[in-house]
Formats: C-alpha cells, sequence, structure tokens
C-alpha cells in the first residue's frame, strides 16, 4: 500500500494506490461433474450450499504461499465440470506476452517421456461487457495446441444423471477389475451417440455426484478433446496420459507450462479475437475419458497468476491512427519526453492524438 499526499494550495487530498494482487481473489461459480474426488476436493460437508461450497473454492484457489494463503486443489471431475474465479483488477493482455498461468498438479512419468499425470482444461475468458461484475458476458476460448485438430469436437455436449441415492458402494463390481466397484455407477449420454459411465473404484467410496446441487441431471457443453491415455503396461496396471503441446491447464508441469496468451481468444465460430483485457476466467474438464483403476480424467486446479498485474489497459490504442510519415513523441506516465522507449508503458502523442501504449 502506498500513500500519496498532494498538496494543492491549502487543501491536502491524500489517496491510497493498493498494488493489485497477482494471485486469483474470486471465484464466482464451480461445477463440477461426477468423479472421484467430487465432495472431497473441496469437501461437501451436510447442509453445504452452493454459496458455502464456492467460499470452499476461494480457500483453495485464492493467494498464494507467500501471503500466507496457501493454494490447495480442487477438482473439477469428468468432463465439462468448470470453476470461474477472477483477480481484484482485469487482466491486460500485454501484446507478444503470456498474460496469465492457471496452475494444476500435472506430472511427468518416470517410466515415459510422452507424458504421465497430464488431464487438460480448457480455459475461456470473458469481458464485463456489461459492467456489472458478474461473469454474464460472452465467452471465448483460448485455442490451444488442439484446437484446429480433426480430433477434437465443437460443440460437444454430455448429460449425467445422478444415481440412486441407496445405490450400494459395490452396486455393479467389474469382473476383470478388482479396483472397479461400480463400472456402471454414474450415466452419461452425449451428443455423438455415445454412452458410458463415471465408474466407482475402491479407494474413494464417497458420492461422485456434486452434493450440495439438487438436480438429478447435469449437462455441459464445449470443446472435446481426444483421448490422451494409453496403457503402458498392457495389463491396466500402469496408464500414462500424454502431454499436449500448449494452451491447457493441468497438463504441463506447473514449473514447464509458460501460461497463456489472451490472444489465443477465439469467439464461438472460431474467428480470433482481439482482447485488450479479460475479467473472467473459466476452466473445464476437456476429455471424455476413463482409465481403468485411476477412474475419470479430470483437470485440477491450484491457483493462478497474473504475469503482470501492474499492467495498464491501452485505452484508445485501437482507434487511435498515427500517420506513418510524421514525428510521433513518447511520454512516460509522469509527463516526462522519452527518446527512445523500451519497456513499460508510455504515452504516445502526434500532434493532438494521444493513446497509451504498452512496450
Ligand atoms: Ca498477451
Ligand atoms: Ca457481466
Ligand atoms: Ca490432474
Amino acid at each position: 500500500m502506498k500513500k500519496f499526499t498532494l498538496a494543492l494550495g491549502v487543501i491536502a487530498i491524500t489517496f491510497s494506490a493498493k498494488a493489485n494482487s497477482p494471485y486469483i481473489t474470486k471465484v464466482y461459480d464451480f461445477l463440477p461433474a461426477p468423479g472421484q474426488f467430487i465432495n472431497t476436493m473441496p469437501e461437501y460437508e451436510e447442509g453445504d450450499t452452493k454459496t458455502t461450497i464456492l467460499t470452499k473454492v476461494e480457500e483453495q484457489i485464492c493467494g498464494n504461499d507467500d501471503d500466507g494463503a496457501t493454494p490447495g486443489m480442487i477438482s473439477l471431475g469428468a468432463y465439462g465440470g468448470y470453476v470461474v474465479f477472477g483477480f481484484d483488477h482485469p487482466v491486460v493482455n500485454v501484446t507478444n506476452e503470456y498474460d496469465f498461468k492457471i496452475y494444476g498438479n500435472a506430472f511427468k512419468s518416470n517410466q515415459a517421456s510422452d507424458g504421465g499425470s497430464c488431464e487438460p482444461g480448457i480455459v475461456m475468458v470473458s469481458q464485463d461487457i456489461n459492467e456489472n461484475g458478474l461473469p454474464d458476458d460472452e465467452w471465448y476460448e483460448l485455442a490451444g495446441s488442439e484446437y484446429a485438430k480433426s480430433e477434437t469436437i465443437r460443440k460437444y455436449k454430455i448429460t449425467y444423471t445422478k444415481p440412486d441415492d441407496d445405490r450400494a458402494i459395490g452396486a455393479d463390481p467389474d469382473p476383470n477389475n478388482k479396483y472397479v466397484c461400480d463400472r456402471t455407477y454414474i450415466k452419461w449420454v452425449d451428443n455423438q451417440n455415445e454412452t458410458g459411465y463415471v465408474t466407482r473404484n475402491v479407494y474413494h467410496r464417497q458420492s461422485y455426484w456434486p452434493l450440495w446441487i439438487e438436480d438429478t441431471e447435469i449437462s455441459f457443453e464445449g470443446t472435446l478433446l481426444a483421448d490422451n491415455a494409453y496403457d503402458q503396461s498392457g495389463n491396466g496396471s500402469y496408464f500414462v496420459l500424454k502431454f499436449y503441446d500448449w494452451g491447457y491447464v493441468d497438463n504441463q508441469p506447473n514449473t514447464e507450462d509458460p501460461g497463456f496468451k489472451i490472444d489465443w481468444a477465439v469467439d464461438a465460430d472460431g474467428n480470433s479475437v482481439t482482447l485488450s483485457h479479460i475479467d473472467f476466467i473459466k476452466v473445464y474438464s476437456a476429455i471424455n475419458q476413463h482409465c481403468g483403476w485411476i477412474g475419470e480424467t479430470s483437470t485440477e486446479v491450484c491457483g493462478g497468476e497474473d504475469l503482470h498485474p501492474n499492467a495498464v489497459v491501452s485505452s484508445g490504442i485501437e482507434n487511435v491512427t498515427f500517420d506513418s510519415d510524421a514525428p510521433i513523441e513518447y511520454y512516460n506516465l509522469q509527463g516526462i519526453k522519452v527518446e527512445n522507449p523500451k519497456i513499460g508503458i508510455f504515452i504516445k502523442k502526434q500532434g493532438r492524438k494521444t493513446s497509451k501504449i504498452i512496450l
């Protein structure tokens, strides 16, 4: 917190400028799909509602180690499960730079070079166009490495059906896999004429259905990435989930993933869109895949970070056209002329035309 005092004649005005936090500060929505970590990450307790669950999600993914609020982890469950969050400021799209990171728990296998535990989640971004502080505006997908591939299915839709409350834990054991105690636990149908089940395994015996949700069906829509797992062992004991190249949460180890660029945003028809900044981020599980004893493929989220929290939106930059053959001057934010601007925020001037520019 910095304080500034301006003395104007006899009137002294004091105001404060609070530094932006680089870390997630707010969770707006959370709807996981069924999965083995649902009701445990975060923990559901009797009486919990959507409101109390959102608070628990905030306790897990807001802040960071350094300020004492350690990010934990939430699981988004099977395909489609999502979380929506934001920062205490808009995330600025700094040209040619990665803009933010979202952390997961992906790791490399020590028995395979092409993967490990990689459970990619797709990122969507949105601006608060109607200025109501809520993520009820148009969403744009950040097109990752798989976006344009023929195996990727756009406008995928899936519906899960809640199992009976009194369904036994071992209702339908898989005769070929002693770790799967209910192979027909939670049914799903999709718009590709496929159907299947989220299976229950012996390691996770709680309900896999989000218990604070009253509905008996949950549907999700989005982009579906191709399955990424193979059974390296040949007998179902060791699966490798392959890395995708870039642009997904929980896909590469946190230390190796450079993050996300707002410039990757596309609209629902796949057209590239230019966004000066974003206010909301959504992450959803992007693969509908089940791997024996390790269960459904589910994206985990362990916090996130704006990579340039103090960048300023370069307002008007798109609307100001400068003549290429007339002299242009640059000033820093204190109004001092700069001869050869390099990195930072500057005011660009040409006659009466001005605009803020980030270099
Ligand atoms: Ca950028
Ligand atoms: Ca809004
Ligand atoms: Ca994971």
